[in-house]
């Protein structure tokens, strides 16, 4: 029997290494080959599906949303979604995980890196800007990220390489059948 479909959804904090564990978690699915895969990197719906969206409340509810909405599709199709937005409020992951699991595998991953070593990376400066007041409402430091309560995994990445953490989520993957 074919399998069934299959959406691997991180959220975390800018520069908690979403982007970099979804690609390598792509690239692995690609070798595997069996299903056909789509990555859904922030950034890239961003500036694709979301470009008129800001960052309030109400526009990453909406941002993550159509997210979640593409993802179903591919799910749908038995194929494998990869979604590594922020996605900061639980009700609205909590929306796209029901909406999801009514046609396949849902997976929850938290990439937990403290604020503390993401503002350290701090990779494209956001950060810094963010603390000098240069960006507003910018999440960790002046606007929410509700920690996830239950996600299927939990990943700090502070003493992790990307590799190892990626093995974890093929661990779990593979220990609960869904590759
Ligand atoms: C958070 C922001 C903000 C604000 C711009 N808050 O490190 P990045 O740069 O590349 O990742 C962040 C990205 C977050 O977009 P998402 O679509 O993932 O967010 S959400 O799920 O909340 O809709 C960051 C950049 O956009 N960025 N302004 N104010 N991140």
């Amino acid at each position: 029997p074919r399998k069934q479909g299959l959406t691997v959804f991180f959220t975390g904090l800018s520069g908690a290494g979403k982007s970099t564990l979804a690609k390598i978690l792509y690239s692995r699915f690609l070798e595997l080959g069996d299903r056909p895969v789509t990555l859904l990197d922030g950034d890239i719906v961003r500036q694709n599906l979301s470009r008129e969206l800001s960052f309030s409340r109400e526009h990453r509810d909406i941002n993550v949303l159509r997210i979640g909405f593409v993802a179903s599709e591919i799910t749908k199709n038995r194929g494998i979604a990869i979604c590594a937005p922020i996605a900061p409020y639980e009700a609205t992951r909590a929306e796209v995980r029901s909406r999801i699991e009514a046609y396949g595998g849902f997976v929850e991953v938290h990439v937990a890196t403290p604020l503390e070593e993401c503002e350290k990376r701090d990779r494209k400066g956001m950060y810094a800007k963010a603390r000098a007041g240069l960006i507003k409402g910018f999440t960790g430091i002046d606007d929410p990220y509700e920690v996830p309560q239950s996600p299927e995994l939990r990943i700090d990445t502070t003493d992790l390489t990307p590799t190892e953490a990626v093995k974890n989520v093929l661990l779990f993957l593979g220990e609960k059948g869904y590759i």
